[in-house]
């Protein structure tokens, strides 16, 4: 019997020792790279965590997340601290911000610096008006002290870490170049702790996605789907925070790749024969999930969204298959790509030898994107391209978020797609080289399908890989769950359910 328990979801505890273990990390990382370059080991990391932001000019204050790198070394949730490391003793200090005293009054008790000593298990704690004389004093040797600061470019946004800035800088060396690397590196392979905390996210969001797929019908509105999944996550989960927004795309939207923005804002109405596309992740203790879950929203397949669906979960499986240590994501890519050319081909959209397609990057007309990317405390978890690596030029490759080698404790989502994107499908069909390949009559019969996206986040071990999201995924398991059954399914149930169904 399925339990009537709307969840059985605790939230789970957060281990402050896990951000103390980051921290010995990049201590040890830090003091082997000086040591190798005849350095000394000597200095401090010095981050600067996230300020609260407020709405444009006025007083309203935005929820406040903490700044990714800040997060992983420190677990800090209040806004306004610095931290440093001295690398020699490895050491924790915090700087907390002085709060006013009307603070009491709007915004809650000011806690004493051992609240902040106690709960983030550094070793010292200050306040920031105080970090240039306790730097300075806890240097104890000639010279300015050595400060290593974050600069370095995020390569999924292009954009820049923004190096810790305080006042009387001038009384410190700093170096910018060294932490950047190390730090990002560190972050690419998750502790057991940081594991625990995925896997909860995901444990949570992949429950919301199961609670959504069971309530979905036509006529309601996608963003009554982001609902049920936002209320889910906080309601049973503790998640006050998504990793990122939410795609809730059905119908034709379902292939615009990152729906869902202030333009596009999951307003559209469920229609009976429409694929559903959903894209969505908790986001607990910092660390998220990615999931996306495809399904019909009438909860009954057609054969064309058979043959586009399946061509997918063939690629999303032949891909959690394959993964191991040492093999490299281009290649996962291809496999996916190839996977679904041939699963197109066998049901005659694609004409023509797979090889052929692939020297042509066919396979990107209907998969623009990446494989996956690596996950942890952002979405797009930094470290994808380590230094001196560049990114591929070929269509779709170009798209990766990644091009590395899987190693043992990687967390890296596998999410293939397929889609009918007109930008994407019509120059290619007028393409000599590429036109050759489609058969415009079936690929017609696909007009205003979307597309169809199957997403999971995958741990690398050391023999192979384990997937830590647990949804329906093969077409069967999806029409039943849509039709009642409990999940995990249990055969029994199955059978009491196609026995009782409508077909
Ligand atoms: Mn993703």
């Amino acid at each position: 019997m399925a339990s009537s328990a709307p969840s059985s979801l605790a939230p789970a505890e957060v281990p402050m020792e896990l951000h103390a273990r980051n921290r010995e990390k990049l201590v040890r990382a830090l003091r082997n790279h000086l040591a190798a370059s005849s350095l000394p080991i000597r200095g401090f990391v010095l981050l600067q965590g996230g300020e609260e932001q407020t709405r444009y000019c006025t007083d309203h204050v935005e929820l406040f997340r903490q700044e990714s790198f800040f997060a992983y070394l420190f677990g800090v949730r209040e806004p306004g601290f610095y931290g440093a490391i001295d690398i020699a003793s490895g050491k924790a200090l915090l700087f907390a911000p002085r709060l006013p005293a009307d603070y009491a009054v709007w915004l809650g008790d000011i806690k004493p610096l051992s609240y902040f000593k106690e709960r983030y298990l550094v070793d010292l704690v200050f306040y920031v008006d105080e970090m240039v004389q306790v730097l300075r004093d806890h240097h104890g040797e000639l010279g300015k002290p050595l400060l290593f600061l974050l600069h370095g470019l995020n390569t999924d946004s292009n954009k820049h870490s923004k190096p810790a800035a305080f006042e009387e800088m001038e009384k410190f060396d700093t170096d910018v170049s060294t932490l950047h690397p190390i730090l990002t590196e560190c972050r690419v392979f998750k502790s057991e702790m940081e594991l625990a905390l995925i896997q909860y996210a995901n444990d949570v969001s992949s429950e919301a996605h199961i609670e959504v797929l069971r309530k979905a019908r036509e006529g309601m509105k996608e963003y009554q789907l982001e609902s049920i999944f936002l209320h889910h996550i906080y309601m049973y989960g503790g998640c006050r925070h998504c990793s990122y927004t939410c795609i809730c795309a059905t119908g034709e939207n379902s292939s615009v790749l990152h729906y869902g923005h202030a333009a596009a804002p999951n307003d559209r109405t469920l229609k009976d024969g429409d694929m559903a596309l959903l894209d969505m992740g908790a986001e607990y203790h910092f660390y998220g999930s990615d999931i996306t879950c495809s399904f019909p929203v009438n909860g009954k397949f057609t054969k064309e969204q058979i043959v586009v669906y399946s061509a997918v979960l063939n690629a999303h499986n032949a891909v959690i298959m394959s993964m191991r240590p040492g093999v490299n994501w281009i290649d996962m890519h291809k496999l996916a790509e190839k996977t679904i050319l041939e699963s197109l081909a066998r049901e005659g959209l694609v004409l023509g030898d797979i090889e052929d397609m692939m020297v042509v990057r066919l396979g990107a007309v209907f998969m623009p994107h990446g494989l996956g990317h690596f996950l942890g405390i952002d979405t797009h978890d930094p470290g994808g391209y380590a230094k001196g690596m560049e990114r591929p030029r070929e269509p779709g490759l170009r798209a990766l978020r990644t091009i590395r080698t899987l190693q043992e404790g990687m967390v890296i989502t596998v999410e293939p797609g397929c889609y009918f994107i007109d930008a994407l499908l019509a120059p290619a069909m007028e393409d000599p080289v590429s036109s050759e390949f489609f058969n415009c009559k079936e690929l017609g019969r696909y007009g205003n399908f979307g597309g169809v996206r199957i997403e999971s986040d995958v741990y690398v071990t050391a023999e192979g890989c384990k997937n830590l999201t647990n949804v329906p995924r093969e077409v069967w398991e999806i029409e039943a769950v849509m039709a009642g059954a409990p999940w995990p399914i249990n055969r029994s149930s199955i059978k009491s359910d196609t026995e009782n169904g409508p077909s």
